[in-house]
């Protein structure tokens, strides 16, 4: 019966023309994966958790995450390439960008005008803390454009949306989405 409700309401939006990004963002489903942020640096106090959830049924995922230590402002927040946070986050590689495409902000840009892991900016407040929610529409854990396994980097300084990689500067925190199951593995 869900199912028959959750395909009735997709219908509907396909009757009215609109495409779903185009609608409000539908409510997030299921939490899917997790990243604990750690700071690159030994001895910093740099903290973060972002939970990741389905969003557009399946064919997205909403991203919460919380900061905390980190000087004040906005710092850059992106998907890279590789699950590996050693070398101060540099083994991570540059953005997980599979379609060649320019840096943008993927939840504005969509993934045809930015690096799927564009998510922008966390505002961090004078007490070092900062929070963020973000949807992306077009990635997946593990389909299409699989983030799963992935590094997220939080940067030194602000991503300002220039090219190629936003002038973030330095990662000051790394950590890999995971499953719950990747997370018990390890
Ligand atoms: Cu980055």
């Amino acid at each position: 019966m869900k199912r028959i409700l959750v395909s009735a309401i997709g219908m509907l939006f396909v009757s009215v023309g609109l495409r779903a990004e185009e609608m409000a963002p539908p409510p997030a489903g299921k939490m899917v994966a997790k990243v604990t942020l750690v700071g690159t640096t030994p001895g910093d106090k740099i903290n973060g958790e972002i939970r990741i959830f389905e969003a557009y049924w399946g064919k997205g995922l909403k991203f919460v995450g919380n900061i905390t230590g980190a000087t004040p402002g906005n710092h850059g927040i992106h998907i890279h390439d590789k699950g590996d946070c050693s070398d101060g986050g540099n083994a991570a590689g540059g953005h997980y960008n599979p379609h060649g495409t320019k840096h943008g902000f993927s939840p504005r840009d969509k993934i045809t005008n930015a690096h799927p892991g564009d998510l922008g900016n966390v505002l961090v407040d004078q007490s070092g803390n900062g929070s963020f929610s973000e949807e992306v529409v077009g990635i997946t854990l593990a389909g299409l454009d699989p983030v799963g396994g992935r590094a997220i980097i939080l940067h030194e300084k602000e991503d300002d949306f220039g090219q190629p990689t936003g002038n973030a500067g330095g990662r000051i925190a790394c950590g890999i989405i995971e499953t719950e199951q990747d997370a018990a593995d390890r």
